[in-house]
């Protein structure tokens, strides 16, 4: 791939981060080693020093981590990327970074549940305050934002209730406070949303999903938009550990490959669905930033290059309701997590949110007949005819 030209995401996801190696391997090879040997003792002074080419040791970087950090980075239109171990580590990674006691930040109340425990607990314990607010209303952000507030962290599409946040509002909020715009980006993959675009200044992922896509690794990724700011994530990744393996990475890094084509199926696929259910008659809602009925709709054309493969929609008969469906589909798979090239399906009011206090999650928008549904590249019509005889199991 030419480094100097500006390729479209198709021919990125195949190439990106893949540049010729000893034997010109088509694909990179998997570097399975913990350390790398000096030439001799001035070579391993540069390294040390920052100043010679080469590696130390795989905690501190490998190549076949290197390739798939580049390929994050390309697609992203980011400075570099630092693979981590699990989208988790990639958070905390950010929030230790730039985080201090004292300092305030700015969070969307619609986020992946482990994040906003984080901040609530472990960082809240470190001195850190976190205002939860609906992102999706700019006002809201602004009203929230303090003397002391660092960063604003923002997750849109949010999990699970698939609100949209306008991310060029938030980083103009952000940076007219000296804050960073920090941006979870899972839900779009890079193919669909480009936060940079619109002033973001780090893209963390669960490389978990969409990016990976074959529901076989657990990953995640920081992004940097510079020099500065990924030095700083580098070396408290580097302090933290909390690295992604050479193995794991050579596998991300080769589900990559079909990233834009997958996104296109997981597009299409879902916004069918998606129609399908808006007119069933046990769907009482459907919130899919494909349909009109998304209350940023607007702004997700605007801000995404397509709608995503995330479906959340209520059915009729509350708990049972739901419980019915998930014991009745047959193709579409009863688990947790999402972005995989299956169909995966789960109800948060029996399962992930179960222990929440009712009320507390009601609070949330998880009410008792959501259904979170990750729309894979099978054949959407033998998916809709699932779905149609799971939900018409509810009595
Ligand atoms: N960010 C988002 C938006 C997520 O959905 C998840 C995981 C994470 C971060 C954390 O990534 P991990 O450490 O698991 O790689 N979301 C999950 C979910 O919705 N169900 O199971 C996991």
């Amino acid at each position: 791939m030419d480094k100097a030209k500006q390729y479209t995401d198709d021919t990125k996801s195949v190439h990106a981060g893949i540049s010729d190696n000893e034997h010109l391997a088509v694909v990179p090879p998997i570097y399975q080693t913990s350390t790398f040997k000096f030439h001799d003792a001035d070579h391993g002074a540069s390294l040390f020093a920052g100043s010679g080419d080469g590696y130390i040791y795989t905690r501190m970087g490998n190549p076949t981590v290197t390739a798939l950090e580049d390929a994050v980075a390309q697609l992203e239109e980011g400075h570099k990327g630092l693979a981590t171990a699990s989208g988790m580590a990639a958070i905390h990674t950010v929030f230790t970074a730039y985080l201090q006691q004292g300092d305030h930040v700015v969070c969307s109340e619609a986020v992946y549940g482990p994040t906003t425990t984080l901040l609530a607990t472990v960082f809240r314990k470190y001195g850190v305050e976190t205002s939860f607010v609906d992102t999706s209303n700019t006002e809201a952000i602004r009203a929230a934002v303090k003397e002391n507030t660092k960063m604003i962290y923002i997750e849109t599409p949010g999990n699970p209730t698939l609100v949209i946040s306008d991310l060029q509002a938030a980083a103009q909020i952000a940076h007219s406070h000296d804050a960073l715009l920090v941006v979870d980006n899972t839900f779009s993959s890079p193919v669909l949303q480009k936060p940079f675009h619109f002033g973001a200044d780090v893209v963390v992922h669960s490389m978990t999903k969409f990016l990976n896509g074959h529901a076989d690794v657990v990953a995640g990724m920081i992004v940097a938009k510079d020099e500065e700011n990924y030095k700083i994530l580098r070396k408290t990744l580097n302090l933290l550990g909390g690295v992604l393996d050479p193995m794991n990475s050579f596998l991300v890094h080769r589900g990559i490959k079909t990233l834009a084509a997958r996104m296109t199926i997981h597009n299409k696929n879902a916004q069918k669905i998606a129609e399908f259910l808006e007119n069933h008659s046990k769907v009482e809602h459907v919130v899919f930033p494909g349909l009109k009925s998304h209350p940023q709709y607007e702004l997700a054309k605007k801000q995404m290059s397509g709608p995503g493969g995330m479906i959340s929609f209520d059915v009729v008969g509350g708990v049972e309701g739901g419980k019915a469906v998930m014991n009745n589909v047959k193709l579409c798979q009863l688990a947790v997590s999402l972005g995989g090239v299956e169909t995966l399906i789960q109800h948060p009011a029996s399962m992930t949110h179960a222990i929440m206090p009712r009320e507390e999650r009601l609070k949330a928008h998880i009410t008792d007949g959501l259904v979170r549904l990750s729309v894979g590249i099978e054949d959407a019509d033998e998916l809709i005819a699932d779905l149609d005889q799971a939900l018409n199991c509810i009595p």
